[in-house]
């Protein structure tokens, strides 16, 4: 009876999760900060009354790192700071309790490895400072009020605690309740009133009175709707502010479905940074998503900056900038001839572990990306076929239906490189097991695929279906490899097996038994041409707080999963990488997509921007929320092509198409109660536009390549804002609608219905002309200039001065265009001048590490265009030759062009211009691209 019911209650809950209409997001599922009790501690501290001071007298310094007590005049507890000098132009600051009464977490696999530190010069120590310096970079450390001074030569560019809102809740044992009075249980925000007495006369009540958590009723248990948060270790929260005098705007701590320019919080709840399966998500939100990554980036005129804060405990964070400055006040400065510097500020919270930060001291744009990326690493080169396009749908009900699907990009003569199946190809949600009637023949269909030079994509989900007669749920309760409850039970929760357990990742144990899933010879049905999806690993919950882990669970190690809570994902994905990587023996990379994320996770894995929806408004956001996460370490980002939720009509997912070709992952993909939207489904504009726009990325994929291989070995972004490359242009710091691929294309992305101009901003201050992609018609930097517009393509531009390497002859896979010619696209800028790299290598191995490939410089000099090798030890031996140049404003006069080669000697090449569109093309030259060659033209 009790199964029975239990059973009902899953089809109920399963039914209403399903059924949700598109009524918006429910807000009252996740918490505001004030129904959060630590949030609401934090963000009450007064500015300006920081109790905390140094004790000079406790410093010590060795080589990288000094050492000095911090006290709380108020509270009477200690700590321990250090503060460590790292390479690369970064600070390391953290901050402990000296004795803690249990040891607090300190986040793990975030970072790469350990942070490579330098020499940290200890300048000066007085009564009030003490200065260090890291290279040409300084700290001040003030002693009282306590605060710490970034400078980056003598400009100060971050100030921490200069508000004073640093907290730091001391570990304390909890009061006992009055006999005749139970203890406070805090209902939520609005009902809490009463304050839990501190039973002064215990001997270990309270140690340090006088921070107001012993105040709070909710900081040692709190519900939240109909569930109870334990909180056995009381209150434990850490928080700081972060000044950048100077910066106009600041970016980062994705994910948010909101503008890229971070919005001031003054009237608003803080951004909070807590992965949650957010059902039907609303843009213009600072709510929660899948995924957080705690890095943030203050921009202005003269310096760029940042802070990576390692804690992977629930966050919020405050923005204010200058220009919250009422309206009186700056007439008052108008008027007074006053001009303010601009500046913004920070303030961060989290629930519980440490104060771990990183100084991230620029000083420009790319610097303090490449720093981030030096700290938590940089993705692994994908192969080639993950940056093709793929096709997905909830679900591909059948073999027949996958093989139909594939078969249908090959009579419409439209490329696609990867097949995806969703949770219905399980045996009841049973991962790594088919669904038998619908897919009898997996290994049959995966061939199909792989003969066309395609690969497959499946689901593979954290929930664990308790079923009795399932192999991975018997191994996992034998083993004792599931989260546990307070009790020491294995934790149960409902998802779309029904009831459900979640292994420990944090487990060493589970991850390597979970890699070994992955075999061949254990997942039936897959080869190595079979790659991983992970969904659902905030993880998502049903009927757990918030969608998500109740946060008193225990984890390996004995932390709550309060603590870890943001890294669950990432683990996750971490073991599905490494699985993959096992899988072939260390020989083919592996590609992963995942939901959830942390800082690092692109080391292991792509990331989607979950369940958008067919709106208008959601293909807009899809930019910045990339944008976002490429700077913040994550270039492999895409958003689901068409909006996951609706149908999108034939205009917006035609501009959908030609938006997402432009993003670093190009998936399609809809939920199961959508109409299929496979290009042929609509008409025949939409489907030759979504064929051309295809077929347009097809041919920029050396360029998408050689980006990625860029980004692996230098931490560069792949999509990067335009203030990335043009720091200075202020107009441009709230741009989020144009992306820049690599530096030498930009993309403006269409978002809006029946539009036939749409405005461009031009950076480069009237210096720099760039050039459209298709009639090369110029754009000079009027700054903003009107573009006008069919439904046919979006504006792509390229720069002046810039060598792009693309590839013609369009086919089915990349596989199948993987020895095919270059042809280069080069436009001279006004000295005759253009330059651009391209790698090459066999695209899908790691034979690449061992010095298998080719990278290219590509020159143009006035009449001499040559290639050269941009690291001479590395070879690859490419079947690929150069097929042609096209360049745009050439040299005036050119009859003909002479190839010099060691291989090939002397070769006359043909030439032809083009006197509308300016355009030189040098046909044949075909050259092996493995060799170094100069082609002269002669006038
Ligand atoms: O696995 C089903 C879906 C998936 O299609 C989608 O991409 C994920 O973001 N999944 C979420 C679970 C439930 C969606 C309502």
């Amino acid at each position: 009876m009790a199964f029975l019911l239990a059973r009902l209650g899953t089809a109920v809950l399963l039914l209403a999760i399903m059924a949700q209409t598109t009524s918006g997001v429910q807000r009252e599922n996740f918490k505001k900060c004030e129904n959060s009790s630590f949030c609401r501690r934090c963000r009450k501290v007064e500015p300006g009354k920081t109790p905390y001071e140094l004790l000079p007298d406790t410093l010590s310094h060795k080589e990288s790192t000094l050492h000095i007590e911090l006290y709380n005049k108020v509270t009477g507890v200690y700590y321990r700071l250090e503060l460590t000098a790292l390479k690369n132009d970064l600070f390391r600051l953290y901050i402990n309790e000296k004795s803690p009464l249990h040891p607090r977490y300190e986040v793990e696999y975030a970072l790469k490895d350990h942070p490579q530190t330098t020499v940290l010069q200890l300048v000066e120590k007085t009564s009030t400072h003490i200065t260090v310096k890291n290279g040409k970079n300084k700290a001040i450390l003030h002693v009282n009020p306590f605060k710490v001074d970034f400078y980056v030569g003598n400009q100060l560019v971050i100030s921490t605690n200069d508000r004073g809102f640093m907290r730091f809740e001391h570990l304390r044992t909890k009061p006992p309740a009055k006999p005749d009075q139970p203890q406070q249980v805090e209902e939520n925000a609005e009902n809490a009133e009463k304050p839990a007495e501190p039973a002064a006369d215990q001997p270990d009540a309270p140690q340090f009175p006088g921070d107001g958590a012993e105040d709070d009723p909710g900081a040692w248990e709190e519900n939240y709707k109909s569930h109870h948060d334990e909180k056995p270790l009381g209150p434990e929260a850490v928080a700081m502010d972060f000044s950048f005098p100077g910066a106009e705007q600041a970016y980062g701590i994705p994910e948010h479905a909101d503008s890229f320019a971070l919005k001031s919080t003054k009237q608003t709840d803080p951004y909070r940074l807590y992965n949650l399966d957010v059902f039907e998500y609303e843009i213009n939100e600072k709510m929660s998503l899948y995924g957080a990554i705690p890095v943030l980036y203050a921009h202005g005129k003269e310096t760029t900056s940042g802070i990576y804060w390692n804690n992977a405990a629930e966050t919020w964070v405050d923005i204010t900038s200058s220009a919250d400055n009422d309206f009186v006040k700056s007439l008052v400065n108008m008027v007074s001839g006053t001009v303010k510097k601009p500046q913004v500020d920070a303030h961060i919270m989290s629930e519980s572990g440490v104060i771990d930060v990183f100084i991230l001291l620029g000083p420009t744009p790319m610097d303090v990306f490449k720093q981030f990326a030096s700290l938590t690493g940089t993705a692994n080169l994908p192969p080639i076929f993950s940056l093709g396009y793929h096709q997905s749908r909830w679900n591909y009900n059948d073999e027949e239906d996958v093989n139909q699907v594939a078969t249908n990009f090959d009579k419409y003569d439209i490329p696609m490189d990867v097949m995806w199946l969703d949770i219905e190809y399980t045996d009841g949600k049973r991962y790594f097991t088919w669904d038998k009637l619908k897919f009898p023949h997996p290994l049959e269909m995966v061939k199909n695929l792989t003969e066309k030079g395609r690969k497959l994509v499946v689901i593979i989900d954290p929930h664990i279906k308790r079923a009795s007669d399932y192999f991975l749920h018997n191994d996992a309760t034998d083993n004792g490899y599931y989260v546990k409850s307070r009790d020491g039970k294995d934790y149960e929760g409902w998802c779309w097996p029904g009831s459900s357990s979640y292994l420990d990742f944090f487990d060493p144990k589970v991850r390597e038994y979970y890699s070994g899933l992955y075999d061949i010879s254990k997942f039936e049905g897959t080869t190595n041409d079979v790659h991983i999806w992970n969904d659902m690993n905030e993880p998502s919950v049903f009927n757990g707080p918030e969608i998500t882990m109740p946060k008193d669970l225990v984890h390996y190690g004995n932390w709550e999963h309060r603590d870890v809570h943001n890294i669950y994902g990432l683990v996750y994905t971490m073991s599905t990488y490494e699985a993959l990587f096992k899988r072939s023996g260390g020989a083919l990379r592996p590609f992963v997509l995942t939901r959830a994320f942390f800082a690092g996770s692109q080391r292991f894995a792509a990331v989607w921007t979950g369940d958008n929806m067919a709106e208008w408004e959601h293909l807009r956001i899809s930019y910045p929320m990339c944008l976002s996460l490429a700077i913040s370490g994550i270039s492999f980002c895409g958003a689901d092509v068409g909006g996951f939720f609706k149908n999108p009509d034939a205009e917006l997912l035609t501009r959908w198409y030609q938006a997402g070709a432009w993003l670093p992952f190009f998936r399609q993909h809809a939920h199961i109660d959508t109409k299929r939207r496979e290009p042929w489904t609509y008409n025949d504009d939409l489907l030759n536009n979504a064929r051309d726009t295809l077929r347009l990325r097809y041919s920029y994929l050396p360029y998408w390549y050689t980006l990625f291989r860029e980004h692996e070995v230098n931490g560069t972004p792949v999509i990067r804002p335009i203030w990335a490359h043009y720091p200075t242009e202020i107009s441009a710091f709230t741009i989020d609608d144009q992306i820049l691929v690599g530096d030498a294309i930009l993309v403006r992305s269409i978002y809006q219905p029946a539009v036939s101009e749409v405005s461009v901003y031009f950076p480069g201050e009237g210096k720099v002309a760039w050039y459209d992609i298709e009639t090369y018609k110029m754009y000079l930097g009027k700054q903003i200039d009107s573009v006008s517009v069919t439904i046919h393509r979006i504006p792509v531009f390229q720069r002046e001065g810039t060598i792009v390497p693309r590839k013609m002859r369009i086919r089915r896979s990349t596989v199948a265009m993987r020895n095919d010619p270059y042809t280069l696209v080069v436009i001279a800028d006004g000295e005759g001048r253009a330059q651009g790299n391209l790698y090459i290598d066999d695209e899908s191995s790691f034979e690449y590490r061992h010095g298998k490939y080719l990278y290219l410089r590509i020159k143009l000099d006035g009449k001499k265009l040559t290639s050269t090798f941009l690291e001479n030890l590395a070879t690859y031996d490419t079947k690929s030759s150069l097929e042609r140049v096209d360049i745009v404003n050439p040299p005036k006069d050119i009859k003909k062009a002479v190839l010099h080669s060691k291989a090939m000697g002397n070769v006359d090449l043909e030439t032809k211009y083009n006197p509308h569109n300016n355009v030189l093309t040098v046909r044949k030259p075909t050259v092996k691209m493995g060799e170094e060659w100069i082609i002269d033209l002669i006038a």
